[in-house]
Order: structure tokens, then C-alpha cells, then sequence
């Protein structure tokens, strides 16, 4: 979001407070998130927050709610999210909005809590009895239990009950048509009863992103029978480990590409990340930017919805919450930064190869090479399919050529590599030898394909 700080005024605003970001300011920034290719922006929970200071600092994060039926007055008016709303639409692109069904939120220990102040939920009534999670094994704890610790406590909504499901399926309702909202990523969805979660996409009428966050997708891909989409999180820690140093293998991650598939119900709609408020920056495990290349390829160009999390484009390096929560106005909207350039290229590169075939999005990727360090995956039907091949060699790996067959390209077609624009032949066994070097991602797609599109080649 935007900050323009007033003349002579010092930085020195602290971690866990607003830093002035507004929905008015997020409009003066489509230019630049736009630039990068992004169709869609998600923000934060619009609700009112409890006021003043807790020992973490203010509920700037937007998830320690009190009042459903009011805004956030930090971020702005309705007029402010319906000018935002329209501000994005006007661009053809979308409005996600971040929303929390599970709990409000208390200052202090949570037999204390004083419910007379939430709206509506203004009685004990509505919330589960108070208890901590203690056991994340046993998921009536994880839904009946409350999130937090005894210094901030979130007490936690009796989802069960009637009154309550009614609530908030028309309070999403509303927010939805009242700022014309394109999508919602849904928050804490494990701490809910399954069942709550089909009326309230019902209610809601529109994608729904889900947080489940857990590892395991045997556990997390069930959570896609009652959810559009689910956020990454089973790629999301072999994806770590694939890209985190230059010493990893690439086995695990082969892997989970196949068993995903094998265990969500839809791979292309789920929503891929490496970083997000949640988590240590990426680049907090490594400052190689070939390394970075090669995760944000891996999440531009498999199976599912990219997510790029406000100063991921400016390598932010922050760790644990709060110091990855780095305001994107400190790196000054540098639209010249490695990565940020990256991604427009590797954006404008998606969008080509959606343009050459209509179903690129819904055609389930698989990988077919693996060394100890490389991997190439292939996305899209034969003709119009791109191979992608990530690396960890990372940037002073050196050059050499890895050979590729089960591309599916046939003998003598001739592809391009999209970052370099260097053509390569297929030969007459189906095989093509690629050029790699400093640890830099390639992406393959026939060059016959490329006569017509507009697409921004070379970084
Ligand atoms: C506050 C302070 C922090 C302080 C903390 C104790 O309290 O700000 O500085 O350290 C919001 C705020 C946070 C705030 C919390 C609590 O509220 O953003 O800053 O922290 O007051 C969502 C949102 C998140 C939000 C909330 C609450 C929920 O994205 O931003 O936090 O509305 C759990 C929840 C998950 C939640 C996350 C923060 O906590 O399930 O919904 N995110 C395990 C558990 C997960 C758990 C995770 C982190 O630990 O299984 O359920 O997430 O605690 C893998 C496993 C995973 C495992 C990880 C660690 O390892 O596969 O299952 O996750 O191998
Ligand atoms: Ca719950």
C-alpha cells in the first residue's frame, strides 16, 4: 500500500502498527501492480479491528475483529473500497478480499473476555466455551478451541449454531455484492466444521481460496470437496526445500506434483505462494536471486493460481511475523528491480502461452526430468505445451546442457526458450539439449506460436 510520509517526518514507525496503507492509497498503486502482470489484487480483512494496543502491537493485519458491520476506519471508507473495487475493475482486473468466519478477537486471557462489545456476536452465546488449541491431532480441538495465546485470545464462534451460520452467510453476501467483491480468501478454514464452509461459498457466489494451513495433503486436499481452492500448502514445503539452497534435490518435489493431482480434486485451482504474512520472506533462507527466479517460475508456471505477496518483487528479506510484514512503500516502488522485471517477463510469458491455447490452465502438468538438481515439468496439449526446467545451481551455477526427451515436441519442430530468446531444434529422436547456466529458469514453447503475440522478450 501507499505511504507518503509528510517532509522531514523520520521512518521509525514500528513492526505490529498500520503504517498508513488505505484502500485509496492501494489505487494509486495499480500502475505497479499491474506493471508486474498481476490480474488480481488480494487485500486484507476490511472489518473493524479491536482498538488500541495489545502486547503485539494494533490489529493493523486485520485479523482481530469486533464489529463485522463497520470498515476498518485505518484503511478507509465504503466509498474508499467501492472506488478501489472500481478502481481495479476499470483495469480488468479483480478485487480478492481476505475474510475471518472463525473468531473475533480479546485483549487479554480468554475467561475474561468482555463479548458485550462484538457486533453482533454481543454474547457468550455464540462462542464455543473457552479453551486454547493444545493438540493440533485431534481436530475437534483445532475447530472448538480458540486461536491465540492468553495475550491476545480469539475467542472462537460456535459455527454450529444457526444464528450464527445465518450471520455470516449473509454478512459475505453483502460484502460481496456491496463492493462488487471478485473473490475471497478465506481464513482459517480448518478451525471450521466442514459443513459451515458450503453455505457460506454458497452465500458468497464467488472463487474461494482457503487457508488450511497444513502440510500434509492428505489431510488438506479433502478441504477442496467444500472450497473452490485451497492455498498451496502441501507445494508449499517442498517447494522450500527444492529452491531454499543450492545443495537440494529436486525428488521430493517431483513427487508431490504427481500426488497432489492424485489427491486434490483440482491442482490448477489451487493457489501457489512461497511467501505470504504468515511466513519468513523467501529470501530470509537465501539471498540467490537465481534462486529466487527459479521458485516464482515454479509458482508462474504449474498447475494452479499464482500468489505474490506485496515485496517478494523487491527480494524483502524479513523472518518470522512481524518482520515479514515489510511495507512495499520502503522499497519505493522500484519498478527497475531484478524481480520485479522478472515477474512482469514471466507474466507476459504466461499470458502468451494462455493465448495459444485455451485449455494451458486447465491441463494438469506433470514433470518429466529430474537430476539432482533440475527438474522440467510440462503444462498444456501437444503442439501449444511449454516445459518448464527449474534449477538450484543457483547463480554461479555453471553452464552446461541437460537433455530432454518426453517433451512431446516432435522431430524437427524448433522452440524457443522464452527468457533468452535463443531457438533451439528438436532432433530426430524427440530429444532437445538445453542450454542452462547461472542457475537461471528456462521456459520452452514452440516458436511457430510466437509469430503473432505481442510478448515482452529478453530481462
Ligand atoms: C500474533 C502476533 C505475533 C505473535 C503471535 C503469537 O500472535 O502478531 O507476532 O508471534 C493473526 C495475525 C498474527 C497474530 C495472530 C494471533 O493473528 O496476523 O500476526 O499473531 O493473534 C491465519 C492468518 C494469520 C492470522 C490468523 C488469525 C489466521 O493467515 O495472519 O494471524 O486470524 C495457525 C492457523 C492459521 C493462522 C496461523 C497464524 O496459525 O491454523 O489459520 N493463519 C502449524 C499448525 C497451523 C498453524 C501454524 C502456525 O502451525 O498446523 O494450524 O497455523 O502457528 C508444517 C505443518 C503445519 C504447521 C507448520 C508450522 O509446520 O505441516 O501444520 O503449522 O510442517
Ligand atoms: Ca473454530
Amino acid at each position: 500500500m501507499e505511504f507518503i510520509p509528510a517532509p522531514g517526518r523520520q521512518l521509525l514507525i514500528g513492526l505490529q502498527e498500520y503504517c498508513e496503507g488505505t484502500w485509496r492509497g492501494i489505487i494509486n498503486q495499480l500502475d505497479y501492480i499491474q506493471g508486474m502482470g498481476f490480474t488480481a489484487v488480494w487485500i486484507s480483512p476490511i472489518t473493524q479491528q479491536v482498538p488500541d494496543e495489545s502486547p503485539y502491537g494494533t490489529a493493523y493485519h486485520g485479523y482481530w475483529q469486533q464489529d463485522i458491520y463497520s470498515l476498518n476506519p485505518s484503511f478507509g471508507t465504503a466509498d474508499d473500497l467501492v472506488a478501489l473495487s472500481g478502481a481495479l475493475h476499470a483495469r480488468s482486473m479483480y478485487l480478492m478480499v481476505d475474510v475471518v468466519a472463525n473468531h473475533m478477537a480479546y485483549y487479554g486471557e480468554g475467561n475474561t473476555t468482555k463479548y458485550s462489545v462484538y457486533s453482533p456476536f454481543d454474547n457468550e452465546k455464540y462462542f464455543h466455551p473457552y479453551c486454547l488449541i493444545s493438540n493440533y491431532d485431534n481436530q475437534t480441538n483445532v475447530e472448538d478451541c480458540w486461536l491465540g495465546d492468553t495475550t491476545v485470545t480469539l475467542p472462537d464462534l460456535n459455527t454450529t449454531r444457526l444464528d450464527v451460520q445465518n450471520i455470516w452467510y449473509s454478512w459475505v453476501h453483502s460484502l460481496v455484492s456491496n463492493y462488487s467483491v471478485d473473490g475471497l480468501r478465506v481464513d482459517t478454514v480448518k478451525h471450521v466444521q466442514k459443513d459451515f464452509w458450503v453455505g457460506y461459498q454458497n452465500a458468497a457466489r464467488v472463487y474461494c481460496v482457503g487457508e488450511v494451513y497444513y502440510g500434509d495433503p492428505e489431510y488438506t486436499c479433502p478441504y477442496q470437496d467444500i472450497m473452490d481452492g485451497l492455498l498451496n500448502y502441501p507445494m508449499y514445503y517442498p517447494l522450500m526445500r527444492a529452491f531454499q539452497s543450492t545443495r537440494s534435490n529436486m525428488s521430493e518435489l517431483y513427487n508431490i506434483i504427481n500426488t497432489l493431482k492424485k489427491t486434490c480434486k483440482d491442482t490448477t485451482l489451487l493457489g501457489n505462494f512461497i511467501e505470504n504474512h504468515d511466513l519468513p520472506r523467501f529470501a530470509n533462507a537465501t539471498d540467490d536471486m537465481s534462486l529466487a527466479k527459479n521458485v516464482l517460475a515454479f509458482i508462474i508456471f504449474t498447475d494452479g493460481i499464482p500468489i505474490v505477496y506485496a515485496g517478494q518483487e523487491q527480494h524483502f528479506n524479513g523472518g518470522i511475523d512481524p518482520a515479514n510484514r515489510e511495507a512495499t512503500w520502503t522499497a519505493g516502488y522500484n519498478t527497475q528491480s531484478e524481480l520485479y522485471k522478472f515477474i512482469a517477463s514471466a507474466n507476459a510469458i504466461r499470458r502468451c502461452i494462455i493465448g495459444g491455447d485455451y485449455e494451458y490452465l486447465t491441463y494438469k502438468n506433470y514433470p518429466i526430468y529430474q537430476d539432482n538438481n533440475t527438474i522440467a515439468i510440462r503444462k498444456g496439449h501437444d503442439h501449444s505445451q511449454a516445459i518448464t526446467i527449474l534449477t538450484s545451481a543457483g547463480q554461479l551455477g555453471g553452464s552446461h546442457k541437460i537433455g530432454l526427451n518426453g517433451t512431446g515436441y516432435a522431430p524437427g519442430v524448433s522452440v524457443t526458450e522464452l527468457f533468452s530468446c535463443v531457438t533451439l531444434s528438436i532432433d530426430e529422436h524427440g530429444n532437445v539439449a538445453v542450454p542452462m547456466g547461472q542457475g537461471l529458469p528456462k521456459i520452452l514453447y514452440p516458436t511457430s506460436l510466437l509469430l503473432d503475440s505481442d510478448i515482452y522478450l529478453g530481462l
